[in-house]
């Protein structure tokens, strides 16, 4: 069985399509994970969708996907601004990395223009909407397969 490729969303992101639909749309992020299904289904590979409102957690996840998955997208929501503790984890993980954004932070807060994430990330996609996970799994089949 083909290693998965993980999926792995940040705070807040379990209220996407519930609040603030003027910026994040009206697609929730179970919407997002059968999508994903359905579209890896077509790519042939595998994922696990997950989502935290924590910062550990997703440290944790990360570490699992160490050995265990071909690649990692992720969306750390909030904490891409803040978290060197993810860049770290992210750091210690083999595979490619792409990050993902709803939406496009750099026409929002200067707050969010920075993005620790990107230090480590392959690819960043920003401002495609839900989307933009679509086509992290697109190029990340292409990655894998290098
Ligand atoms: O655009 C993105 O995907 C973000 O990663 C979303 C984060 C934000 O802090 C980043 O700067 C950009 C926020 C996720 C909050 O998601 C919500 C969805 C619906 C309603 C409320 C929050």
């Amino acid at each position: 069985m083909a290693k998965p490729i993980f999926i792995l969303n940040g705070p807040n992101l379990n209220l996407l399509g519930l609040r603030q639909p003027e910026i994040y749309g009206r697609e929730t992020l179970e919407d997002v994970a059968e999508a994903c299904g359905a579209l890896a289904e077509d790519l042939g590979l595998a994922i696990r969708f997950q989502q935290s409102n924590h910062e550990g957690q997703l440290v944790d996840w990360i570490h699992e996907a160490r050995g265990a998955g071909a690649g990692i997208v992720i969306n750390p929501g909030a904490y891409t601004h803040t978290s060197i503790a993810i860049l770290d984890a992210l750091n210690a993980f083999e595979g490619p990395v792409i990050e993902v954004h709803i939406s496009n932070i750099h026409k929002r807060e200067a707050f969010r223009h920075h993005s620790y994430v990107s230090l480590r990330a392959e690819g960043v996609i920003a401002g495609c909407g839900t989307e933009g996970y679509l086509l992290a799994l697109r190029r990340m089949k292409t990655l894998v397969a290098r």
